[in-house]
């Protein structure tokens, strides 16, 4: 038989922390063509052109960009459909992710 809530909780409940937010973040090479890059991020991360565009020349110029924030189990999912679509091409282009703060 349940006695749920009739008893008073003698135990601490300590606060948990949220599980942080992981950054995807896409990392410049010399090899994989610009326009490419912007195809990955429109298909990848829904991006619409312009923004596909700031955000490869700001990793083309600056050497890496956080692209996007999800939970950890989507910021790796869709930093590997990235890599993956790079690899499949030929190219050696690389997502990767990291935990926020
Ligand atoms: N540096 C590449 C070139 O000049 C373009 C590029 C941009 C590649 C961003 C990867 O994450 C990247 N063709």
């Amino acid at each position: 038989m349940s006695d749920a809530g009739t008893k008073p909780r003698t135990k601490a409940r300590p606060k948990v922390d949220r599980p942080r937010m992981h950054k995807v973040i896409l990392v410049n090479d010399d090899y994989t063509p610009r326009e490419f890059v912007v195809v990955v991020l429109k298909a990848v991360f829904g991006m619409g052109e312009d923004r596909a565009y700031a955000v490869m020349m700001t990793a083309h110029q600056r050497g890496a960009c956080v692209v996007a924030v999800y939970a950890k189990d989507v910021a790796e999912t869709k930093a590997g459909q990235g890599s993956d679509a790079g690899r499949a091409a030929g190219y050696p282009l690389l997502f990767t992710t990291e935990p926020e703060q």
